[in-house]
């Protein structure tokens, strides 16, 4: 039975790659933060409890800033692969708090890989670090491939370079088994409420069934390649199995705005939306409703507005991505589209917009989003 350590285990692709490697046999550790409320909802269906003999998924406190507790837990695990799937991963996020993200997204990266070098484990444990697409940033190429130069856009895009780097360097100067996946968006009905994907789906679902009024955005212009999150940690479980560590990007090849997401995502609830002015002034108004999964909506509703918070100091316009290699080298094709995507986020961001929209009908106080 092959061991693995997940940092990151409670975000959307560590849940997503505990279910795999769970249902291919592997004993699974991963890393939790400490937090004042419980923030394993998305691996509570997997959790085993440490009482059951021989429990093959188990959680281990820990941090990404803190190389004794990374040390420590490494040694007691003695895993055969690491995904560094941990991070301060929002975006936004990181131009508020750019030393904490280089903390953790980039000197949490050299702790692990210097950690399992000290441990002299460098010859048994291999290490898959999640890069990303924001390496590209301000785009020298169309489409992004494993070659294209990278030109970061955000303290989150610079702390991932450094990540980047310092995996192919303790490749080429230990002779690590250590690879970077360069993954493009990808999405699930368990990606973080604050991504845009999610906010759009989550949101309308939310104004559909009554329970807020209009969608604020940022950027609307910004062309993604997005994946569906299942699709792509398969990839990073082969990228780990291969005779040679090698680098790959994973994207689909398809690039969409964010508009048009919020078009699709209105339109699995029923709704036909209409764009009008430009740059701040633009909005959405409700053109027609079908069905009855909108009903707290009418024809001529102003259901989404920008708010130019939401704009970000220096922006990633356009990303699309070149997938050919890890096509052809390790036989992978992502099976989800993102339309098919976005019907499977909407369809469980309404069933909770549902129950809360029962629960007020009655009555009862439902939860309301404090940030988006
Ligand atoms: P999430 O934001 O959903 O999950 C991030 C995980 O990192 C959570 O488990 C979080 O814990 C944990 N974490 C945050 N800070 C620390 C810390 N200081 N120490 C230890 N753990 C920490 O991200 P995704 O699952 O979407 O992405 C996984 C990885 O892939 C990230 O590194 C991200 O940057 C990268 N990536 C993601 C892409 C995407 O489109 N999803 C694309 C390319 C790369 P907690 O639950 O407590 O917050
Ligand atoms: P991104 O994802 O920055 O690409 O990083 P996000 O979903 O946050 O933004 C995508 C694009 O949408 C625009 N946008 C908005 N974004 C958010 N979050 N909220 C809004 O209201 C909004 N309006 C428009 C953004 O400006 C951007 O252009 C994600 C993260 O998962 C990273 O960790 C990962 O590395 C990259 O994807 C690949």
């Amino acid at each position: 039975m092959k061991t693995a350590l997940i940092t990151g285990i409670t975000g959307q692709d560590g849940s997503y790659l505990a279910e795999l490697l769970l249902a291919k046999g592997y004993e699974v550790h991963g890393i939790k933060r400490r937090a004042s409320s419980f923030n394993t909802q998305r691996i509570d269906h997997i959790y085993q409890d440490p009482h059951t003999p021989n429990p093959r998924m188990v959680l281990h406190y820990g941090d990404l800033t803190d190389s004794s507790n990374l040390t420590r837990i490494l040694q007691q695990v003695q895993p055969d692969e690491v995904y560094n799937l941990g991070a301060q991963s929002h975006v936004a996020v990181s131009f508020e708090s750019p030393e904490y993200t280089a903390d953790v997204d980039a000197m949490g990266t050299l702790r692990l890989l210097e950690a399992i070098r000290l441990l002299g484990l460098d010859k048994k444990t291999r290490f898959y670090q999640a890069s990303t697409s924001e390496l590209y940033g301000l785009v020298q190429e169309i489409p992004q491939k494993e070659t294209t130069p990278f030109y970061p856009r955000s303290p989150y895009a610079v702390a991932k370079l450094y990540a980047y780097w310092i995996t192919v360097n303790y490749r080429e100067a230990y002779g690590m088994y250590a690879c970077n996946g360069i993954l493009f968006n990808h999405e699930s009905p368990r990606r973080g409420e604050t991504f845009v994907t999610r906010k759009i789906t989550r949101g309308l679902a939310n104004i559909a069934q009554g329970l807020e009024e209009c969608l604020y955005m940022g950027n609307m212009d910004a062309l993604r390649d997005w994946g569906h999150a299942k699709d792509y940690v398969r990839m990073q479980w082969m990228m780990l199995q291969q005779d040679q560590p090698e680098d790959f990007v994973i994207a689909t090849g398809v690039q969409y705005s964010v508009r048009e997401f919020i078009r699709w995502s209105a339109a699995e609830l029923g709704i036909t939306l209409r764009f009008e002015a430009k740059g701040v002034e633009e909005h959405a108004v409700v053109e027609r409703i079908e069905g009855d999964k909108a009903p707290a909506l009418k024809a001529g509703d102003v259901i989404v507005r920008v708010d130019p918070r939401y704009f970000r100091p220096a922006e990633v316009e356009t990303l699309l991505g070149d997938p050919t290699k890890a096509k052809e080298k390790l036989g992978w094709t992502p099976e989800i589209t993102v339309q098919e995507m976005c019907a499977e986020m909407v369809a469980e961001d309404l069933k909770v917009a549902q129950r809360h929209a029962f629960l007020k009908a009655h009555g009862h106080d439902v939860p309301v989003a404090t940030e988006n």
